[in-house]
């Protein structure tokens, strides 16, 4: 008969920042969602604990260790400190453990469940994937493959108890749209296209703001035409969340501020972070076969057109034409974001997926697929 582990109850997060804030949202959210509903005891190890301020708001940016919402957030230092190994080690994204780290996992009597937690993404290739074991090439370690996803197939997505979506323009507001994209982003075309429309135009401090500052001048607000356009401060993430529920229309970056996006059931653009080789193409194309899948075909063209405008060079003639038409279908495409956010909240729990993950893999033996 087969046995499994004991309660796992110590987890170890390690996050690299890589650039902006995704790689610390993310660990965040996971380390919270593991002490909140899973009672798990949670060290985050992190490289760059400034970045994460701007989402835990309390946190001291200078203190090797501190207690932050029932999480133990810890500096990555560059010399890493003698310590055991926990249960549970989560690497994200690649981002490779600390080697005194690792000998303390390998000295471990059992040792411990270690998963790389992978970028998300919407590829059928993630299927097969998901849950496959990689022994270490020396040490008596194995690391499986997590990969958060849109099917039943993956480790879901990290999904705290969100509220309903609240019906946006319900006390007779003009259409709000929240704006947080990447510098790059065709914000000029964008606001031209807008057309007679006067919409609350919500724009994120850092490469979002830099977008507007560098077409109009300033730090905001602005107004353009008829819309009125206000620069937001950073928001904690549940505050950010909120926003997200009330937005006739979101735009969205990265990562996380995508999934959060999906969960507030609102329409939404995606300004998908940009790869070599134009590999993030791939990526959107995958997302937006799922995503459209249930849609007429005239509405799954109106979707994908917007979608690859604001994301590929196009003139701006081109844009002002998806949006015209985005902007016209609004109304089926908001009922549709609902039905796709119950679709989300179908999926596994991405925090449940890996705490159940973790127990059912038996002691020491590698292979466990999900
Ligand atoms: O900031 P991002 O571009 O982050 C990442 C990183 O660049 C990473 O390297 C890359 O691999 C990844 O994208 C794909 O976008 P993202 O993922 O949306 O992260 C933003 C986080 O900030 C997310 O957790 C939402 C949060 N946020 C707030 O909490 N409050 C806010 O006001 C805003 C604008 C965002």
């Amino acid at each position: 008969m087969q046995r499994t582990r004991p309660p796992l109850q110590s987890w170890d997060i390690f996050c690299r920042v890589i650039d902006n804030y995704g790689d610390a949202g993310v660990c965040w959210r996971l380390a919270r969602q593991l002490v909140r509903a899973h009672g798990k005891s949670v060290r985050l190890w992190i490289d760059q604990p400034t970045t994460l301020r701007a989402l835990c708001p309390m946190l001291a940016a200078d203190a090797d260790r501190q207690q932050q919402e029932g999480v133990t957030v810890c500096h990555w230092p560059a010399q890493f400190p003698a310590t055991t190994a926990a249960d549970v080690v989560i690497e994200a994204f690649a981002c490779d453990l600390p080697p005194p780290y690792l000998q303390a996992m390998a000295a471990r009597s059992t040792p411990p469940c270690w998963l790389n937690l992978e970028y998300l993404s919407a590829e059928p290739w993630i299927a097969d994937c998901h849950g496959l074991a990689s022994p270490h090439p020396s040490l008596p370690l194995t690391k499986y493959f997590f990969f958060p996803g849109f099917t039943a197939r993956s480790g879901g997505l990290l999904r705290e108890n969100t509220a309903a979506a609240t019906a946006a323009n319900s006390t007779g507001q003009p259409p709000s749209l929240n704006l947080f994209c990447y510098a790059n982003a065709p914000v000029a075309a964008l606001l031209n296209a807008l057309g007679n429309t006067s919409w609350q135009i919500n724009v994120s401090p850092g490469q979002p703001r830099q977008a507007l500052g560098s077409h109009f001048g300033g730090d905001g607000p602005w107004q353009h035409s008829h819309h009125h356009i206000n620069a937001l401060p950073f928001l904690a993430p549940d505050a950010y969340d909120a926003l997200l529920r009330q937005g006739t229309v979101n735009i969205v970056r990265g990562e996380d501020s995508f999934v959060r996006a999906q969960l507030a059931g609102r329409p939404f653009l995606w300004h998908i972070y940009p790869q070599a080789d134009n590999a993030h193409l791939d990526k959107l194309n995958a997302f937006l076969d799922l995503y459209t899948a249930d849609l007429t075909a005239e509405l799954a063209h109106i979707v994908r057109a917007i979608f690859l405008a604001w994301n590929t060079p196009v003139t701006a003639a081109h844009l002002a034409a998806c949006w015209h038409d985005f902007h016209a279908a609004l109304p089926a495409l908001a009922a549709h974001a609902r039905c796709w956010q119950a679709h989300c909240q179908q999926l596994p729990e991405l925090s449940a997926a890996l705490v159940d993950f973790c127990q059912r893999l038996p002691s020491g033996h590698p292979g466990l697929t999900a």
